[in-house]
């Protein structure tokens, strides 16, 4: 099994959903990590709960954002870490640490890429009067939410959606792509 870091900022619930998955004896990926910006994230402490080592990188002593995603790489690579899954991370990651990731890093994003990069992806989609939302599983590259698409899940958009209602049920097909295209994708590295 691949060695697969989950980075979280929040209540980490596609980290759950990728490590529920995990579980079955015949997923291709382990996830041994869970890493935050915030230490006060949810998903930590949900991490744990599920027996996943958990730590936080604060991001207010570092110098810049090099020195920050330096520090990342160093704790991902003391778990012997070969693959990673952003999870609702709200950084923006350097070309640095891009690069030395490349092709072994993965987002999710609540909207239909290329529809929507960056954030308030549900509240665009209903100002835009859209009739379908969405996430995407895209490989992470230097330009934010612009990487090759690796997977898709719709959603209808229903009268009287919010931003917040339509995030929910977006959130529900995010739970059920992530786990599925993480595996193909750990499938496919060497
Ligand atoms: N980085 C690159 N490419 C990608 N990060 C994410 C996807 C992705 C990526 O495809 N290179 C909002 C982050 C946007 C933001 O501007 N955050 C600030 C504040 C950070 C903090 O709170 O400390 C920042 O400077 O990064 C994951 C999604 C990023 C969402």
């Amino acid at each position: 099994k691949r060695r697969v870091a989950v980075l979280l900022s929040g209540r980490g619930t596609n980290m759950l959903a990728l490590a529920e998955a995990a579980r079955a004896p015949d997923y291709p990926g382990e996830i041994v990590l869970a890493l935050s910006n915030r230490a006060a994230a949810p998903g930590l402490e949900a991490a744990r709960a599920m027996g996943i080592p958990a730590e936080a990188l604060p991001g207010k002593p570092f110098a810049d954002r090099e020195a920050y995603d330096s520090a990342l790489t160093a704790i991902l690579e003391t778990h012997d870490v070969e693959a990673i899954a952003l999870a609702g991370f709200m950084r923006i990651l350097s070309p640095q640490f891009v690069r030395r990731w490349a092709g072994r890093m993965v987002n999710i994003h609540p909207s239909l890429l290329p529809l929507y990069p960056g954030l308030d992806t549900h509240a665009r989609a209903l100002a835009a009067g859209d009739a379908e939302a969405g996430c995407t599983v895209h490989l992470v590259t230097e330009e934010l939410d612009a990487g090759p698409v690796l997977g898709q899940a719709r959603v209808a958009v229903q009268p009287g959606d919010t931003a917040e209602t339509l995030a929910a049920r977006v959130l529900i097909a995010e739970h059920r792509l992530y786990p599925q295209a993480l595996a193909a994708f750990l499938r496919g590295l060497d």
